[in-house]
């Protein structure tokens, strides 16, 4: 793979990728944790910032996008819900950290009243290869039809006998009369490292990585603290 070269950023300034949605909030709060603010992130429609730690600049794109960034070394670290790690084909990231926010879980759900769906159920989902492994690996046969989003629709309007998608508070689910069948994984951010960022930016990323460790380990042992993500 080429890595982009990016002349601008000078030697050990560290770029981290964090998707914009969700996770953003959890994050900036982690980085805050290890003294690191990002200026003017609620006024800007910029999409790379500065931050208080002159080594570090924070860029904020969508959570899909956030691995590539870092496979190709656009950014040197990303952190990306571990559903969009293993959606991926092949990874050619270092994951060295659950950062623990962001929780949830992907499950099976469907509907409560449903009928299993006949010998090949149809399953509308976000995570077709998630899925596809998940299944194949239980011997089951089933359609996966891919979705890019608002899979709790699928079965009230007869898409799909059943869906793969993340639950949360289990809302959403029960709105659209739908019950969790099985789950498929536990789901956290973690915190990913471009592999040649690992070799050549080593001070730096160790030093980054430890700090959020400390942080982690210090939010998990007292979890009913205000700042609990
Ligand atoms: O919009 P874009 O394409 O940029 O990405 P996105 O929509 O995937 O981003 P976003 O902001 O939704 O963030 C996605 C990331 O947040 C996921 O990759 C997960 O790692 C993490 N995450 C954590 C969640 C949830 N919890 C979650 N509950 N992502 C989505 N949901 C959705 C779920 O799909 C369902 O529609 O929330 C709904 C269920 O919530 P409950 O509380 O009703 O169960
Ligand atoms: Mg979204």
């Amino acid at each position: 793979m080429t890595a982009v070269v990016d002349a601008a950023r000078p030697e050990g300034r560290l770029t981290l990728a964090v998707s914009k949605g969700r996770i953003l909030d959890q994050a900036l709060a982690l980085l805050s944790e290890i003294g690191i603010e990002v200026a003017d992130i609620a006024t800007s429609r910029r999409l790379v910032f500065a931050t208080s730690d002159p080594r570090i600049e924070v860029m904020i794109i969508r959570a899909q996008d956030v691995p590539t960034f870092v496979e190709y070394g656009a950014a040197d670290l990303g952190i990306a819900g571990k559903d969009v790690l293993m959606e991926r084909e092949r990874s050619e990231l270092y994951e060295p950290l659950d950062l623990g926010i962001a929780r949830c879980r992907l499950v099976l759900a469907g509907p409560h009243d449903g009928a299993p769906g006949g010998p090949r159920p149809r399953v509308a989902t976000k995570y077709v290869r998630t899925a596809r492994r998940y299944f194949a690996a239980r011997g089951m046969q089933v359609e996966v039809i891919h979705l890019y989003g608002s899979m709790e629709i699928a079965p009230r309007v007869g898409l799909a006998d059943q869906i793969v998608d993340l639950v949360d508070s289990g809302a959403t689910l029960r709105a659209n009369g739908l019950v969790e069948i099985a789950r498929i994984a536990d789901i956290s951010s973690r915190l990913v490292v471009n592999k040649a960022a690992m070799k050549m930016k080593h001070a730096p990323v160790r030093e980054f990585i430890a700090r959020l460790a400390r942080a982690c380990a210090a939010r998990d042992a007292h979890p009913a603290g205000p700042r609990r993500a």
